[in-house]
Parts: C-alpha cells; sequence; structure tokens
C-alpha cells in the first residue's frame, strides 16, 4: 500500500497556511534563529531540483529550531531584477514585467508544494517599487558619503549581452552568464567605492562562521599586499618615478624600470629616437583585456630612452613600458629585479637586460627568501629582516614610505540596460548631479515599449524622452539614464525581510537589531566574490549610517553541493538530463523528494539524480506509514498500545540523541539513515507502537513534515507536530551496552574481549590479537577463517 500524497500534502499545506504556524512575531522573551536561503532569479524555466536542496536543508533547520523554542525567522522571496529576466524577455518579446512576473507565480507555485516552513507574509521582490524605493535610497546614502561617484573608466564590455560587466562578473576574459568573450572600453560609469572598505572586509571575516575556502576567496580577492613605495630620479627630469614593491629588500637587484604603457609619465620621458616605437606599442597594448595583459605568455615592451636612478646604490638604469605592469594596481610602475621575480626574469631575457642576484637559496629567478648578497651594508642579513631595515632606511631618506595596497577594485555599479533600478539622479546643466531625497523615491521604472539594450551602449531609458525630463519648482534637469546591476538588490534583502512592510523606512532599527544577523545562509559557493562581498560592504555601510546594529549580515555560511543529472553531469536542457521538480513531486510527493534530496549524501557535496533513489526515498515512507495507518488515506490507525522492547526503546533514544545532534550539525542524510535503522526495528519486532510512532512522526517532522503531520494528528498529538516540543532522550539509555565474549583459537578459548553489538569483526579481530595468548597461538600458523558472531563469539580457525 501506497499513501496518497498528493491530497495529505495540499491539506497540511492548506492547515500551515490558515493557521499561520510559522507566521515570526518579535518576541524578546524568546532567542531568535534567523535562516535564510539565497532568494533565487525567477527564470521562466522554474524551479531546478538544486534550489529545494538547499531549501530543505534550511527548512529542517528552521522547523527544528521552532522545537526548541527559538523564534524562527524563515523568509522567501525573489531576486527579480537583472540580466537573465530582461535577456529571457528580449528572446521571447515579452516585457519583463510581464515575464518577471509570471516567472515568480510559478516559483511561489513551486515553493508551496515542498512545504517549506517560510513565513509568506515577509515575501519580497526586488523589482517591485516599494522595496526598490529602499535600494535607491540607499544608493543616495552611499553618494552623500562620497561612496558612489561616476568616473570614465576602462570598463569590461561584452558586445554579445551589450553591457558593461563589473569585474566579478568576469570569468577567465569571459562573461560569467553565457560565456562571451568580453572586451575592455571607456565609457562613463557610476562607481561604489568598496575598496574604501577594504581593510575592514578582510579583517572582519575573522568574525564570522563561514567555509574556509570562502574566505580565502574573499581575502584573495581583496588581495592586501604590504610593501613599500620608493621614489626613483629620472635622469634629466624633476619629475621622480615611484614604484610600488613587496620586495624592498631585492632593490640592490633592481637593473631595469618597468612603468605601464598607460602611465602619465611615458609621453614626458620617451626620447625623440623612441617615439615611434612607444607610440605603437601603447596602441597595441590599450586594445589587449587585462586578463590578456596578465596572463600573455612571451614578454614584449619598449624602452622610453630614458634612465632612472637607483636610490640605493645609485646605478643608472633604464626605463621601459610593458603592458605586464597594469596601471591599475599600486603605482603602475615598477623596479624590475630579474633576479628574483619570474616575469621580470622573461623580461631580462627577451630583452637582453643584466641579471643580478642579490637573494640567495637557489637558481635564478629564486622568488624565495634568504640571506643578501650584493647588497653593500645589507650583505648577510635575511629578507625579512632586510624589508623592514630597508623599509627603515627609505622612510629616513624620505624616498619612500611604508605602503599597503589592494587587489580589490572599485564595483562598477551603472548598467546600460532596462531591467534594473534606476538611479535616483538628476543632472542639472549648471548645478550638477543631485541625488534625489526620500520624498521623490521611488524613481519608477518607466514602462518603455523598446526595451532592447543598444549596440553602442546607450541606456534604453535615455528612449524614453519624458520620462528624462525633470522638472521642480521651475528647474529643469535631465535624469540618469543607466541603472543598476542585478546585485544591487541582493545585497540588502536580507534587512528588509526582518521588517519588510515598512513605509517610512528601509528596515526598522528594532526589526533588525532583533532579528539580524543571520544565524544560517546557506547558496551556492559561486557567489564569494560577487554578491556575499557585496552584501558585507552594504551592511558595514549602513552600519556605518546608524541604520543597522550590527557590522557583519552572514554569521554562518553554508554552501550546499549541486545535484548533477543521473548522468553524473550538470544538468543542461542540451543534455537532456534536467530532472524537474513538478513531475518529481506528482510521481512520489515532495515528502519523498525532500527525504531523497538530503539522503543522496552529505550537504556540501555534489551528487548526481537517481531514479531509483526517490523511489528508496518513498518506499522508506511508505513504511513509515504502514505502521501507523491501515488505508491510503490516513485516516485508519492501525497502531497499538504496545511498550517497546528494552533494546528497541534503547535504538529509539539513540535514535532522538542522533537526529538531534545530525540535525544540529546539518548531517541530513545521516540522520535519515538512523530513522531508517528504527523502522526496521519496528518491523523486525513486528511492533506497531504508538508513544514511539509519535515520537518518529517528530523526527522525521523536519524532514518530511506532510506526512509526519498526518502521524502526528491521527495519533493523538496536539495541535501541530510542527510546532511540539523536540522530544528529548535518557543519555543513559543511549550508551553502547558492552558484553564479555570469549575469544577461541581453533576451538580453544584464549581469552575475552568487550564489544557491543555494534562491534565490527575487523575491530574485534584487532582487540582479540591485542591479547598475548592469543598471538601466542596464532605464532607460525596462518588465520584461514574467522567466525564471529556480534555478541557471542570469536573464534579464529588457523593452520
Ligand atoms: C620588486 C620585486 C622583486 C617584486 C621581487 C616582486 C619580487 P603583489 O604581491 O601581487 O602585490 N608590481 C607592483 N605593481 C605592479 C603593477 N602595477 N603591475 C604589475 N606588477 C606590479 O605583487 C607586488 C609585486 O608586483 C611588486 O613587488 C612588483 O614587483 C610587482 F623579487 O617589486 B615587486
Amino acid at each position: 500500500m501506497s499513501y496518497s500524497h498528493l491530497d495529505i500534502e495540499k491539506k497540511w499545506q492548506h492547515f500551515w497556511e490558515t493557521k499561520e504556524t510559522f507566521k515570526a512575531t518579535k518576541d524578546s522573551k524568546k532567542p531568535k534563529y534567523y535562516v535564510l536561503d539565497m532568494f533565487p532569479y525567477p527564470s521562466s524555466q522554474g524551479l531546478h531540483v538544486g534550489h529545494p536542496e538547499g531549501y530543505t536543508a534550511t527548512d529542517i533547520v528552521a522547523r527544528y529550531k521552532r522545537t526548541r523554542g527559538f523564534n524562527v525567522l524563515h523568509p522567501m522571496g525573489y531576486d527579480a531584477f537583472g540580466l537573465p529576466a530582461e535577456q529571457y524577455a528580449i528572446q521571447t518579446g515579452v516585457h519583463p514585467e510581464i515575464t518577471t512576473k509570471q516567472s515568480i507565480e510559478n516559483f511561489r507555485r513551486q515553493l508551496k508544494m515542498f512545504g517549506f516552513s517560510y513565513d509568506w507574509s515577509r515575501e519580497i521582490s526586488t523589482c517591485e517599487p516599494k522595496y526598490y524605493k529602499w535600494t535607491q535610497w540607499i544608493f543616495t546614502k552611499l553618494y552623500e558619503k562620497g561612496l558612489a561617484y561616476q568616473t570614465e573608466v576602462p570598463v569590461n564590455w561584452c558586445p554579445a549581452l551589450k553591457t558593461v560587466l563589473a569585474n566579478e562578473e568576469v570569468v577567465d576574459g569571459k562573461s560569467e552568464r553565457g560565456g562571451h568573450p568580453v572586451v575592455r572600453l571607456p565609457m562613463k560609469q557610476w562607481m561604489l567605492k568598496i575598496t574604501d572598505y577594504a581593510e575592514r572586509l578582510l579583517k572582519d571575516l575573522d568574525k564570522v562562521d563561514w567555509p574556509q575556502r570562502t574566505k580565502e576567496g574573499q581575502k584573495h580577492w581583496i588581495g592586501k599586499s604590504e610593501g613599500a613605495k620608493v621614489l626613483f630620479a629620472i635622469e634629466n627630469f624633476s619629475d621622480k618615478l615611484e614604484i610600488f614593491t613587496t620586495r624592498p629588500d631585492t632593490i640592490f637587484g633592481c637593473t631595469f624600470m618597468v612603468i605601464a604603457p598607460e602611465h602619465p609619465l611615458v609621453q614626458k620621458i620617451t626620447t625623440t629616437s623612441q617615439e615611434k616605437e612607444v607610440t605603437a606599442y601603447q596602441e597595441a597594448a590599450s586594445r589587449k583585456s587585462e586578463l590578456e595583459r596578465q596572463t600573455n605568455a612571451e614578454k614584449t615592451g619598449a624602452f622610453t630612452g630614458s634612465f632612472a636612478i637607483n636610490p640605493l646604490n645609485n646605478e643608472k638604469i633604464p626605463i621601459w613600458i610593458s603592458d605586464y605592469v597594469l596601471m591599475g594596481y599600486g603605482t603602475g610602475a615598477i623596479m624590475a629585479v630579474p633576479g628574483h621575480d619570474e616575469r621580470d626574469y622573461e623580461f631580462a631575457q627577451k630583452f637582453e637586460l643584466p641579471i643580478v642576484q642579490v637573494i640567495e637559496g637557489g637558481e635564478l629567478p629564486y622568488t624565495g627568501e634568504g640571506p643578501l648578497v650584493n647588497s653593500g651594508a645589507f650583505n648577510g642579513k635575511d629578507s625579512q629582516e632586510s624589508i623592514t631595515l630597508l623599509i627603515t632606511e627609505i622612510e629616513n631618506r624620505k624616498i619612500g614610505t611604508r605602503s599597503i595596497q589592494y587587489k580589490l577594485r572599485d564595483w562598477l555599479f551603472s548598467r546600460q540596460r532596462y531591467w534594473g533600478e534606476p538611479f535616483p539622479i538628476v543632472r542639472f546643466p549648471e548645478k550638477g548631479i543631485k541625488a534625489l531625497p526620500l520624498e521623490e523615491l521611488p524613481v519608477l521604472l518607466p514602462s518603455v515599449p523598446e526595451y532592447e539594450p543598444s549596440d553602442k551602449g546607450e541606456s534604453p531609458l535615455a528612449r524614453a524622452k519624458d520620462w528624462v525630463r525633470y522638472e521642480k519648482d521651475g528647474e529643469i534637469g535631465a535624469r540618469e539614464t543607466d541603472t543598476m546591476p542585478g546585485s544591487a538588490g541582493s545585497s540588502w534583502y536580507f534587512l528588509r525581510y526582518t521588517d519588510p512592510h515598512n513605509e517610512n523606512e528601509a528596515v526598522g532599527f528594532e526589526e533588525q537589531k532583533y532579528w539580524m544577523p543571520v544565524d544560517l545562509y546557506l547558496g551556492g559557493p559561486e557567489h564569494t566574490v560577487g554578491h556575499l562581498l557585496y552584501a558585507r560592504f552594504w551592511q558595514k555601510v549602513l552600519f556605518d549610517a546608524g541604520v543597522v546594529s550590527h557590522d557583519e549580515p552572514f554569521q554562518k555560511l553554508i554552501h550546499q553541493g549541486m545535484i548533477l543529472g543521473s548522468d553524473g553531469e550538470k544538468m543542461s536542457k542540451s543534455r537532456g538530463n534536467v530532472v524537474n521538480p513538478d513531475h518529481v513531486i506528482q510521481a512520489y510527493g515532495s515528502d519523498a523528494l525532500r527525504v531523497f534530496l538530503m539522503f543522496m549524501g552529505p550537504l556540501e557535496r555534489d551528487k548526481p539524480w537517481s531514479d531509483q533513489g526517490i523511489q528508496g526515498s518513498r518506499r522508506f515512507l511508505d513504511r513509515v506509514w504502514r505502521l501507523v495507518f491501515e488505508d491510503e488515506a490516513g485516516e485508519v490507525v492501525i497502531t497499538q498500545n504496545q511498550e517497546l522492547s528494552e533494546s528497541s526503546n534503547k535504538l529509539l533514544h539513540k535514535t532522538i540523541k542522533k537526529v538531534t545532534h545530525d540535525i544540529e550539525s546539518l548531517s541530513f542524510n545521516t540522520a535519515i539513515s538512523q530513522m531508517m535503522i528504527f523502522v526496521n526495528e519496528l518491523y523486525r519486532e513486528n511492533v506497531k507502537p504508538q508513544k514511539a510512532l509519535l515520537t518518529l512522526s517528530q523526527l522525521l517532522m523536519p524532514f518530511a513534515p506532510h506526512i509526519a503531520e498526518q502521524m502526528w494528528q491521527k495519533l493523538g498529538g496536539k495541535d501541530s507536530v510542527s510546532i511540539a516540543p523536540w522530544p528529548s532522550y535518557d543519555e543513559a539509555l543511549t550508551r553502547e551496552d558492552f558484553v564479555t565474549i570469549a575469544v577461541q583459537v581453533n576451538g580453544k578459548k584464549r581469552g575475552t574481549i568487550e564489544i557491543t553489538e555494534q562491534t565490527s569483526q575487523e575491530e574485534a579481530m584487532k582487540l582479540a590479537t591485542a591479547l598475548e595468548p592469543v598471538t601466542n597461538a596464532l605464532n607460525g600458523v596462518q588465520v584461514k577463517q574467522v567466525i564471529y558472531k556480534a555478541g557471542r563469539i570469536l573464534n579464529i580457525i588457523a593452520k
């Protein structure tokens, strides 16, 4: 017999909705627990089975925490502005407003089928005016604080997507979305000064409980380097050439200088005879992307004709330009030390420049540390010590300073696209730029008929002439026509959930103070240097502005693995290995799908889908069902008022303990295994004890909430199993029982060992062979066979 999952699931979803079981209300008498999923962008394809994997995991935690007395906030919403929605609209020719609305409705329908315990009254969508009003307001705060500025910058322009992309959206020179080529073009853009927060974004990683690799990813992206800036005199010029180095200890080995082709001094110091070569080189370099420049196999460059003076040994050294030196990092100029830097070494070899060893320790180029040579007064001193000494010397002689550099660049924040938040900015012919006050927000996104981006990078909003024209108190201005990137709305949505209906503020101070920070945040690792960094940045800006009370938004972070197709490959339409959750739920029920998604393996691992697997999970639930009910509808109860045997009772307590601990440590697959063991035991003993089954329904509730509610209600449980206090266990009953068994060698007793029911043969053999009489008896003979009965005997047959 198989239960009618569709009816049962609908029934309980309706129950939770009408009873508002999961509505979260601030309550200072209860400890709070905020558990958050990365909200999805509502794609037209609907949910992918990868979505509910993470959502089920957080739902288990949310449901469990409620029964442990926590006031749980578990919200859901939609990241609805941005490229994917707009691209879909362009493909289909249907306005993004319409397609996004449809996609959201479909997502909501699907999410509801899973029985997730969201507080639906807090649902938000980033493309709604009542939400983006506050995204715009946050932008005005950034602007007021000087953290938003406009500048002409070389940007990542993606011709295929017809848009600029943030550095975080470019992977290996291609767009993260779609893998289209990206080129560098100068354009006027809005930037956010995330670099002002580099040090705090780095340091505060110590405050949060995140996966090590994610922290490392952010650290690497922020890229802090400590060293010095040093001024080199230029022969025949009064200008000085300033360089940044992390290795001042190698300064005696500097045999040439390299400056970026865009460096402002290039024109000035290039001699007439070198002019042609230098200009040609500059032109070639301007056509390359930053990535190309950094991964160039062969070094290229041109000599400027000028010379610098090494301030430490007064040697005259040539100044070159080369594209491996980037204008956007450090000072855009380096002292080249070919003996100890690989790129400088290649360059020196190519252009036959001298190579001098100044650090001992290995074959050149030697990039490690060691004692100094050829370095005057510093000979024999170690690298580390010399770095300190040289920086002091440089500072004393006023030819440089200690310096810290970050790889992190400012966040490119404007898009020449339609489907995003308009900037709350107006440009006046005389007065210049003005950020609009709160009373004038939201600046509504006008409904334009033509929302396609232009080839030239002009924003579609520029075509809405009436909208662009701004008039107030007789003054006429023009609205900014760029829109914000998709990552704007997602940089603060977690705050809005704590106070989603506030019409006067982005978030009420008391509300966010109570609920924040997020106690558990779950989402994909692909957001490491994008969303997860941006959200930390905005949180800190709002913290500094006194809007919020915490300076880190996400206390604990976990990444779920990917659900792969049954062929072990990433699910994709073209492969035909996509699993549609609608079909699975139709056939097996959402409880079975939830259990299977959690049973597949450890949460953080990538796991292939399996049809047998989902069937297995369903069979398990059917077995549970048949312990309680006689019929498919779950109306006729067949449990008895039986006591558990002593050993089953112990197993029940062990099960409560294990499920409790496993949920706490997010080890959901092992929690399910333990429940399966317990269910098997009830079948083995052929009992259907009512009390134990009530407890089982509680343990099962976070995983398979619908069937758990049905069991709970029909077995006489009070109210709803979703809010019943979590069962406790008797520690004494969870301890393993040790028994003493005889160890025989060829039938003759040689000693005894202490084992439990769970001890494996291998472990028992280890214990036995540690006994001297056993080793003696086995001396000179070979073990042929081992007869092991857990709890009874270990007989070793040897010849
Ligand atoms: C001399 C030297 C000797 C260097 C040596 C390294 C090894 P990170 O760690 O990435 O910060 N550099 C400085 N500015 C640069 C720029 N704009 N473009 C390309 N390279 C630049 O690297 C700092 C090192 O990278 C600096 O230290 C500089 O080379 C180079 F044995 O100075 B070094």
